[in-house]
This record gives structure tokens, C-alpha cells and sequence, in this order.
């Protein structure tokens, strides 16, 4: 009986030596230590046996089957860094590979002017205000001088939700909501960019919603050289530093004096060309000392202070700082437009 246990354990040791697999390591301890095994047979047997041998064949029972379970052990841990290895071996990353480039989108050129004309004035000292883009008849025109049944009122030319509720025409009603917010204090020196809306057909030059920012700078003894002078470093740095600007009277119902803002050709600087209809000059913006009635009407008293007020359209000068010939390409969405303005 002895001999046939180390024979048998020989037999278990050489094949789970020899598995293959995890499989076969499986197979090795079902046969060998199962319970249909030799061993468990063996087991059942020390019944025979006499009391003497009972003992010794019982340990020596147990040491086989120990022997087995290390052999079996070993294997599996053999097999399993084996296995580790492999994988190692197959998923290994080349960290030195560059990535594959992913495709980025770029800032909307509207959005890169406005932008930049933040940062003009931010630099001269403005603040940034915004407001809503649907609003009230009174903050619309009311507070701005023009009073009901003024032509720019009419429903002709906006977008009325009611009869006193429309998309705004200007930014200027935020700067009518600052100056109240302010309650007579100063300076108020704000610009107030974005979205206004008029009933306009759209074509190459026009479209019923475009971006305006407008600027307004209330204090004591504001001016025509401060608006001047303000608006000269926005061109030059829009621009370029060589650039020169003119004011032309004009007319608006919330200015007084009211100006037209041209500067020096960027194309021709000044020489003529066909660009600024060989006059030298383009028009850029409207501007004036803020009306007294306007600031009267938001709290401001119009003999202790004064101010200048202005406004532009972003597109206008969007289209004329890159050449741009078609108001309609802001709001298209080509692509082929939109990509040539990637910022680095
Ligand atoms: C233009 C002209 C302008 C203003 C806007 C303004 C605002 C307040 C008071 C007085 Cl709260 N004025 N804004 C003044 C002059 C001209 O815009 O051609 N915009 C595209």
C-alpha cells in the first residue's frame, strides 16, 4: 500500500509538473485528490488496516497529499506569472507615440472682437456691464429721448413682443439700468456689449440682429476732448498706432452735440482708395455728450454732471479690420469662414 501512495504521488507530482494550463492543473487535482481519487480510496480503506499501521499510513496519507497541493501550488503560480508576463509583453504602451491630434474649435470671430474691444476700454478704465436682451418700451426708448410716437419707434422697424415689451434696438438701456442703479453717483464709465435686433432685411451690409457695444462715461466736466481723446486710443489700438480719427456733426435723439466718428482709411491710410469711396476716411462709430434730458430722466443732474456716450456696430469693424466683404458670413456657419479665425 506505501508503495502504490509514492507511486501514485510521483504520478501526481510529474503530471501537474508537465500541465499546460490552469485547465490541466484542474484536471491533475480532480484525479489524483478528488473524491473518486486514489487517495480518498486509500482513505477508505485504513479501516482493514491494523492499529499499529493505522497511524503511520495515515500520516503518510497526509504528506502525499500535501506534496500534491505544493506541486499543484507551484504550478499555479507559475502558470499565472507566466500569463502576467505575457500580458505584459502584448500590452505594452509606447508613451514616446504622439497623440492623435484632436480637433479644436475656434472662438467665433464676432466673439474675438468683442474681445478685443473689451480690452481697449478695460485698459482705459470701463467696466463691462450686460442686461437683458428683451426689454421694456420705457428703458428701450422712454429714457433714451425718444418719446412715444418718435419714427424710431415704430413697429416697422423692431420686434415687439407687446405693446411695450420688444427686443431691444441698442444696448443702450443697460447703461439707462446702470445709471439708475448708480443713483446719482459717479463716475459711471461702462461699455455694454451685445446682441440688439431691427426689423431690417438682411443683405451685405445689414442684419436684423447684430452686436453693439456702447460706451458711457458720466463725471464731473466729461468732455467733447475726453470722448475725443477716448475714442482716438480705441482706433489706434484697434487699428494701428498710426491711425487718426475725425468727428463730423450728427444727429442722435440722446446725444447733444451728436458726432460721426470716422477714421483714417486702414486700407489706403488716408491717400484714397476704393474702400472709403476715395474720401480717405470710414466711418466707424456715432457718438455725442450724453443729452441732458437723458441724464436728467435716469438721475443724474445735467448741471453738475456731464458725459459722453458711443456706440458701434461689431460687425462694422470686425468687417473692415480682416477685409471682411459680407455681414451674412457671421451667421452662417461655414466652416471655411470660421476656421480662419483659429487663435493661437
Ligand atoms: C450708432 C450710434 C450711439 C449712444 C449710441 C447713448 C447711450 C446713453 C446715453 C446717450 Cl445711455 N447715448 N448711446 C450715443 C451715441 C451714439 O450709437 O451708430 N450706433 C451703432
Amino acid at each position: 500500500m506505501k508503495d502504490k501512495l509514492l507511486a501514485l504521488k510521483e504520478e501526481a507530482i510529474q503530471k501537474a509538473t508537465k500541465a499546460q494550463d490552469m485547465r490541466a492543473v484542474q484536471d491533475v487535482k480532480v484525479e489524483y485528490l478528488g473524491k473518486k481519487g486514489p487517495i480518498t480510496e486509500v482513505l477508505r480503506g485504513m479501516g482493514q488496516l491494523s492499529a499499529e499501521e493505522r497511524p503511520l499510513m495515515g500520516q503518510l496519507v497526509n504528506e502525499v497529499r500535501n506534496e500534491i497541493e505544493e506541486a499543484l501550488t507551484s504550478k499555479v503560480n507559475e502558470l499565472e506569472a507566466k500569463l502576467l508576463e505575457d500580458k505584459l509583453a502584448t500590452e505594452t504602451i509606447d508613451v514616446t507615440l504622439p497623440g492623435r491630434p484632436v480637433k479644436a474649435g475656434s472662438t467665433h470671430p464676432l466673439t474675438q472682437v468683442v474681445e478685443q474691444i473689451e480690452d481697449i476700454f478695460l485698459g482705459m478704465g470701463f467696466k463691462i456691464a450686460e442686461g437683458p436682451e428683451v426689454e421694456t418700451d420705457y428703458f428701450n426708448f422712454e429714457l433714451l429721448n425718444l418719446p412715444k410716437n418718435h419714427p424710431a419707434r415704430d413697429m416697422q422697424d423692431s420686434f415687439y413682443i407687446t405693446e411695450d415689451i420688444l427686443l431691444r434696438t441698442q444696448t443702450s438701456p443697460v447703461q439707462a439700468r446702470a445709471m439708475q442703479e448708480m443713483k446719482g453717483e459717479v463716475p459711471v464709465k461702462i461699455i455694454c456689449p451685445g446682441k440688439v435686433f431691427r426689423r431690417d432685411d438682411d443683405d451685405a451690409t445689414h442684419s436684423h440682429q447684430f452686436m453693439q457695444i456702447e460706451g458711457l462715461y458720466i463725471d464731473r466736466d466729461i468732455s467733447m476732448s475726453d470722448l475725443k481723446g477716448t475714442l482716438l486710443t480705441f482706433a489706434k489700438e484697434m487699428f494701428s498706432d498710426d491711425q487718426n480719427i475725425r468727428l463730423r456733426p450728427s444727429f442722435f435723439p440722446f446725444t447733444e452735440p451728436s458726432v460721426e466718428v470716422d477714421i483714417s482709411c486702414i486700407l489706403c491710410s488716408g491717400k484714397g482708395c476704393r474702400v472709403c469711396k476715395h474720401t480717405g476716411w470710414i466711418e466707424i462709430l456715432g457718438a455725442g455728450m450724453v443729452h441732458p434730458n437723458v441724464l436728467e430722466m435716469s438721475g443724474y443732474d445735467s448741471k453738475t454732471y456731464t458725459g459722453f456716450a458711443f456706440g458701434m456696430g461689431v460687425e462694422r469693424i470686425a468687417m473692415l479690420k480682416y477685409g471682411i466683404d459680407d455681414i451674412r458670413h457671421f451667421y452662417t456657419n461655414d466652416a471655411r469662414f470660421l476656421k480662419q479665425f483659429q487663435r493661437m
